[in-house]
């Protein structure tokens, strides 16, 4: 292998298999970031629960029993790991494989993988994929930034505020996704989309008051996580013009969401970055998103979108109300400009050399 081609062990999420929705937007950053750098060269092996689907890139399925979401847990649970745990059993894997790899990059946000990376003989980075949920979780990734400053990584910089770092130069790898998945929409129906895990974090709540209080049917698509929350929903607002699709391909999800007029994000948490908002900018469609998280860095207001006052329903609805201010191909256009998968792959290969130099 030439120099300037590196063999890269990627080690998913130990929430749920690839493609199954669960490990929401890791799925698809694992995914996209799996098929550029292999298109560039770099022979790329993915890790991940039994049940992984990921076409022409090789996977090595680990059985075991699923770890539980971080962002179910509160502030200060202990560290917990199920008997037969998926994410001990994939890093025992990665222990013993390590020599036939250069760097391994790690997608869990999980205390282990962090824990042991000092243990490892070549370099383990970690792409921390949420904001600061627990203290455990917070305190090894202090700890590991301090230790391996190059070897942790966040999508951007309000992620990593979350966690009150005291050193401030760090890699913002923010996403990329294959554009020519997304096909631009010009004429949109009279309709918005939500997309996402469908559980509480998420707030479809807010979307859905927006849309009964515009009358603007909104198109509803991701992983129903929380069928209790979705349940709540459906009791607290039982007339509201709401249609759930499902959880869907993305060239299924992006003929849907291209006939919209925009895409609501109404996150309770700091989203890490947002992947379906550029998802919408692709297809030509605005983004009004709540000023909290990625997509404060994202949306251009009034070009490709709008922020509004955290969870406020009435900033939603304004915004929905000037939408016809925002020119539907400037939105592409960023797409192209800032996220495509080339653009992304140049920035992650870029940092990949500079980790395994450091
Ligand atoms: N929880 N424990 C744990 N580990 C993960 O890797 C994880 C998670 N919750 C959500 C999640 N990953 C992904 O859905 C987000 O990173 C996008």
């Amino acid at each position: 292998m030439s120099s300037n081609l590196l063999k890269l062990l990627l080690i998913s999420t130990p929430v749920g298999p690839l493609g199954s929705g669960i490990g929401g937007g890791v799925e698809l950053t694992l995914l996209n970031l799996a098929n550029i750098l292999q298109e560039r060269g770099h022979q790329v092996t993915v890790v991940a629960p039994e049940g992984s689907i990921l076409e022409s890139i090789n996977v090595v399925e680990i059985s075991g029993n699923l770890q539980i979401m971080a962002q179910s847990q509160d502030r200060d649970t202990p560290i917990i790991l199920p008997p037969d745990s998926v994410l001990e059993k994939m890093w025992d894997y990665a222990r013993q494989v390590q020599n036939n790899y250069d760097l391994i990059i790690n997608f869990s946000y999980d205390w282990l993988p962090l824990y042991l990376t000092p243990f490892f003989h070549i370099k383990v980075a970690h792409w921390i994929s949420m904001g600061s949920l627990t203290t455990a979780m917070d305190n090894i990734i202090k700890k590991i930034v301090e230790q391996f400053p190059k070897a942790v990584f966040f999508h951007t910089k309000t992620q990593a505020e979350t966690f009150n770092f005291s050193q401030k130069n760090f890699i913002f790898l923010q996403s990329g996704i294959s554009l020519e998945q997304y096909q631009f929409c010009a004429k949109p129906k009279n309709q918005l989309a939500w997309l996402g895990r469908i559980a509480p974090e998420k707030a479809l709540e807010d979307a859905v008051s927006a849309a009964k209080i515009t009358g603007i049917p909104l198109k509803i698509m991701g992983k129903m996580q929380d069928e209790a929350y979705w349940d709540k929903i459906n009791q607290d607002y039982p007339n509201a013009p709401i249609e759930y699709l499902g959880f869907l391909s993305t060239n299924e999800l992006q003929k849907h969401l291209r006939d919209c007029r925009a895409l609501l994000m109404t996150p309770r948490w700091v989203e890490a970055f947002g992947n379906v908002a550029i998802e919408a900018l692709a297809c030509g469609v605005p983004v009004i998103a709540y000023r909290r998280g990625g997509p404060t860095e994202i949306v251009r207001e009034g070009e490709t979108g709008w922020l509004v006052e955290p969870d406020s329903v009435e900033g939603l609805v304004e915004a929905i109300q000037k939408l016809d201010k925002i020119d539907r191909l400037c939105c592409r256009k960023q797409a192209e400009t800032e996220y495509s998968l080339e653009v992304w792959g140049h920035r992650v290969e870029k940092w990949l050399f500079e980790v395994i130099q450091s």
